[in-house]
């Protein structure tokens, strides 16, 4: 008779390749050696750890799925099981990483020149540079249409106004993706900009209820002059920006499936160990239920993330399709590890416990890169053909 694995209930395990399984591995390894024991005393300090990136990138955790340029070149599978394995310990590592991989090093590859590519992602493989990407501003989050910030033709080049806010690792980034309305034709546009312009400055906010251990901050674009070669030629339009975006949160939606899974762990093992009533809290059925709750939605938001990344090897990706993995795994993930909070009691309080952190987290992994509401937008208008984001 087959064997019911419950960390395993559908044996995604079996569905991966070699590869696929070598890098989730080495993936594991390092989180759980390197990041778990660091994660605690960072969330505790919100201090940004430079020493992870560079970490993550001497093993090839970094811009992954591109070819060449000392980048690994494996699967978009290979991608989300990093995702995962990253998140299992803290949702703000697997955010620096994402974005340095989705945000900066794919656009730069998508839409750059040889000469930008050459110049910038061998170092970003290995984390000797670090990126950021700046499309959301202070009026402008869920409406990037909107954007404020612009950019003018001048002699040589171009001058950027405007800020952006709520930029993971803005205010430590060497390399800045900012997308901007151009005045000449109307059109955004992606920009590559380096630390250190006259004009350009990036703050940290500080105090952040979650994802503490990854950094974000404004930055202030003030008559920023740039030359011609900072222009991404190939990124045309929003829809250049969203097209980061869509592999972005594709790995997103395996991130917190790894979020949700160490909670899981976690509340089995205390459900087990904790008695009240001479009896496990394991043995009571409303705690089974929450248990079972969320193991069952990890199972089938994984499968769902598997086919999303199986549909994206071959080059059958809808963005809606991403549409459906990110709103459901973030908002499963989110509701599940709040229910498993419970079971802790007063120690849920405790930092030491986790799964408070965890759903402190997952709040804003269910907000950034589209909220959950905007991801049921997208997909009411695919259904019905009438969209309800603005009159
Ligand atoms: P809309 O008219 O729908 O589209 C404009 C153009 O873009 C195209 N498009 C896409 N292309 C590729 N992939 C997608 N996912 C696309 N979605 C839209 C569309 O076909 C059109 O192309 P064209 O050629 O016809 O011009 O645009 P809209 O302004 O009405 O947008 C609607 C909406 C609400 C879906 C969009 O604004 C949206 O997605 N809003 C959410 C904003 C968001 O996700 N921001 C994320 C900021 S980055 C971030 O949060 C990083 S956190 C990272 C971390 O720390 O991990
Ligand atoms: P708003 O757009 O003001 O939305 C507020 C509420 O209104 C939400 O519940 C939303 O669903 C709802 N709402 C808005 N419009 C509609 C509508 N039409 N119909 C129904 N409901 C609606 N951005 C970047 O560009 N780069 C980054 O690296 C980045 N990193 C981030 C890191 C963190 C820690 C956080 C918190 C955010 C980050 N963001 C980043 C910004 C993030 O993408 C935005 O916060 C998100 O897109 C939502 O925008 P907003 O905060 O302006 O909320």
């Amino acid at each position: 008779k087959p064997k019911f694995d419950w960390e395993d209930p559908f044996d995604l395990e079996s569905q991966l390749t070699e590869e696929e399984v070598a890098i989730r591995d080495v993936a594991k390894g390092f989180c759980q050696e390197y990041l778990a024991p660091r994660v605690l005393e960072a969330h505790r300090t919100e201090n940004f750890d430079d020493t992870i990136v560079p970490a993550m990138g001497s093993l090839g955790l970094l811009g992954p799925t591109i070819d060449g340029y000392g980048c690994a070149g494996v699967s978009n599978v290979a991608y989300g099981l990093i995702a995962r394995e990253i998140e299992r310990v803290d949702s703000g590592y697997r955010s620096t990483a994402s974005v340095q991989s989705s945000l900066v090093m794919h656009p730069i590859h998508a839409f750059g020149t040889d000469a930008q590519k050459a110049k910038y992602l061998p170092a970003l493989a290995k984390g000797e540079l670090l990126g950021c990407f700046g499309l959301t501003e202070p009026n402008h989050g869920s409406d990037p249409a909107g954007m404020d910030t612009t950019a003018e033709e001048t002699d040589g080049g171009f001058i950027i106004n405007g800020s952006k806010t709520w930029i993971s690792n803005a205010s430590v980034a060497d390399v800045h993706i900012i997308w901007a309305r151009c005045k000449w034709d109307g059109k955004v546009r992606g920009f590559i900009l380096d630390k250190g312009l006259p004009g350009l400055t990036a703050e940290k906010i500080a105090n952040k209820v979650a994802l503490r251990v990854s950094t974000t901050g404004t930055i202030f674009l003030d008559s920023v002059k740039v030359s011609h070669e900072a222009l991404l030629p190939k990124a045309v339009g929003l829809s250049a920006a969203f097209s980061c975006l869509n592999s972005a949160r594709y790995g997103i939606s395996w991130g917190v499936m790894g979020a949700l899974e160490d909670c899981l762990s976690r509340a089995q093992t205390y459900a087990l160990e904790r008695h009240q009533f001479n009896r496990p809290l394991a043995s009571f059925q409303l705690v089974q239920r929450k248990l079972v709750g969320a193991q069952t939605e990890v199972a089938l938001g994984l499968q769902a993330s598997l086919r999303v990344g199986r549909l994206k090897d071959e080059g059958r990706l809808a963005p809606e399709m991403v549409s459906v993995v990110k709103r459901n795994n973030c908002g499963k993930a989110l509701e599940h590890a709040r229910a498993l909070l419970d079971i802790f009691g007063g120690n849920a309080a405790a930092d030491e416990y986790a799964v408070g952190r965890h759903v402190a987290n997952l709040q804003v992994t269910n907000t950034y890169e589209g909220t959950h509401d905007i991801h049921t937008l997208i997909l009411g208008k695919a259904m019905t053909g009438l969209q309800a984001f603005a009159s």
